[in-house]
């Protein structure tokens, strides 16, 4: 998998966050639990066999005790983490302000919850700086530098300023937005000219890439994109870089494996039978206003209200994740995701009987999440809009019996791989979303099972491990038509509801 890397070089990771989770055991002293992702899992094995370095915060504001504890957790694992210090203010302008109230709105194509706020800008770059100092200093010219996400997309342009020549590449995970969205952005010209200190910059979907590509091309004069594939090459000056897309995936194996586990499925046949052989339909997301909640109860309502034949039928499982409950807009949404469930089910429900939504808002534990994967009959994935969406992906892994039904909003990254076989919607569109749930409900078991297969066929040739060999094969080769475009490439500006 990692045969790309140049023979000395290792691998350094830089991420907002480590692939720890540190906290205080009883006797004051801090334990470490390595994180469950798809990208731990996937990077972890190519930094033990190759050694290198993972830098992020840790996660905590305390510094006393930290570093040691990190080298506790890799004492014999062949690669090292280094925590990079952020104090409360920093965490609130770089991480909540910069990242998370503009950044995050502006490339969802949400402008109007940016809070473009001067001094957030400010502590992005002092930050980025620091992990860019760090970097320097643990790094050599050899080593194939990853960097990860919205949060660091300064951090080559600082490391440049220190003279590295090392080969940096970067990875966005969620959407880059459409160049009229992305010039609401103050600093445009500053993010462009850092982005092209990468010598990768790699994209979800090529629609993601295309956007960047407009952006480029008509803001930087200088710029000069070349290529016809999906690997494109980009001079800017006397420097050559690349940008492509590529989707990322889950460990599809680990995923269908742990979900034929006894427990599991004890859980699974359990909410089976205490919804008397309803259909369920899950929704699993993280409270945030991409995923587009509020429209997805309306939906429901719609579908009740246009399908009289779903009533006692169907029953949905909303779980939403806790998150960011501290800022004003997470708590109002809070709000008004439970009061639309209220509203729904005091309209639908029968007393002593059927319930049309089952509202969950906690964290889930891993069975418990994979029983639900595995008992729905139809999964809800309607965000707004999103980088990937990895509950489609797993959904599908998880969904053994392959007799159940992805109802994936268009606007999901994962739609550019599933268009074919889940039920494509707009989630703006409440009508639309209501027909695939009816559509969903009676769909016969036939045709259920020839579209499942092929989605969990796609998952698992395109898992984690293939999404890290495709980039670092990316980042590496010589000859750039070894990336074809996809056969059902849709040409530049014809939208034909196909996410590319
Ligand atoms: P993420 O929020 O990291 O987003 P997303 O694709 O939304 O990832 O998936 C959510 C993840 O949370 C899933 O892997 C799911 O299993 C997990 N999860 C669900 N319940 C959980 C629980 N109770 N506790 C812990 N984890 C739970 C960013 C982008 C996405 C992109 C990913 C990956 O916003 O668009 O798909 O990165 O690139």
């Amino acid at each position: 998998m990692d045969t790309h890397l140049s023979p000395s070089g290792r691998l350094v990771v830089v991420s907002n966050r480590l692939p720890v989770v540190l906290a205080k055991d009883v006797d004051g002293t801090w334990v470490t639990r390595t994180g469950s992702g798809g990208l731990v899992t996937a990077l972890l094995p190519v930094l033990r066999h190759r050694g290198g370095i993972w830098i992020g915060w840790s996660g905590v504001n305390e510094v006393a005790g930290v570093d040691e504890a990190l080298e506790r957790a890799t004492d014999d694992t062949g690669y090292t983490l280094k925590g990079v210090a952020l104090n409360t203010e920093e965490v609130n302008k770089f991480y909540l302000g910069f990242s998370n109230e503009i950044i995050w709105p502006l490339f969802h194509d949400l402008q109007s919850l940016c809070n473009f706020d001067p001094a957030y800008w400010r502590t992005y770059c002092e930050v980025n700086r620091r992990y860019a100092k760090i970097l320097a200093d643990n790094s050599c010219k050899d080593d194939f530098i990853w960097v990860h996400d919205y949060h660091l997309m300064n951090v080559a342009a600082e490391l440049r300023l220190t003279q590295s020549r090392a080969h940096i590449a970067f990875f966005l995970h969620i959407p880059f937005p459409p160049l009229d969205i992305f010039v609401k952005l103050p600093w445009r010209f500053n993010l462009l000219r850092a982005l092209l200190e990468y010598d990768l910059i790699g994209f979800q979907t090529l629609r993601d890439q295309r956007n960047f590509e407009q952006c480029v091309r008509t803001l930087m004069d200088e710029v000069c994109v070349s290529g016809q594939g999906q690997v494109l090459s980009l001079r800017v000056g006397d420097r050559v870089l690349r940008m492509g897309s590529f989707p990322i995936g889950i460990d599809s194996n680990a995923f269908e494996k742990h979900a034929i586990d006894p427990e599991v499925g004890a859980m699974a046949e359990l909410l089976n039978s205490q919804l008397s052989n309803r259909q369920l339909i899950l929704g699993v997301d993280r409270l945030d206003y991409t995923k587009g909640l509020p429209l997805r109860l309306e939906a429901l309502r719609n579908a009740l209200q246009r399908y009289p034949e779903l009533h006692q039928r169907i029953t949905l499982i909303q779980v939403v994740i806790p998150s960011r409950e501290d800022i004003p807009q997470y708590f109002d949404l809070k709000m008004r995701i439970e009061r639309l469930v209220g509203e729904i089910n005091g309209q639908f429900t029968r007393p002593g009987g059927w319930v049309p939504i089952h509202y969950v808002f906690r964290n889930l534990t891993r069975v418990e999440l994979l029983a639900y994967y595995r008992a729905a009959h139809i999964a809800l994935v309607t965000p707004l809009k999103d980088g990937m969406n990895l509950v489609a992906k797993e959904y599908c892994a998880c969904s053994v019996e392959e007799d159940s039904v992805l109802i994936l909003s268009e606007f999901a990254g994962a739609a550019a791989q599933l268009q074919n076989d889940a039920l494509l919607v707009n989630p703006y569109d409440i009508e639309g979303v209501a027909d695939a749930i009816y559509h969903a409900y009676n769909m016969d078991v036939t045709e259920r099972y020839a579209r499942m297969r092929r989605l969990r066929t796609t998952i698992r040739e395109q898992d984690i491990f293939w999404w890290v060999d495709a980039y670092l094969r990316a980042a590496f080769a010589t000859d750039l038509s070894a990336f074809p475009l996809p056969e059902d490439f849709v040409p530049h500006d014809d939208f034909a509801g196909i996410p590319y």
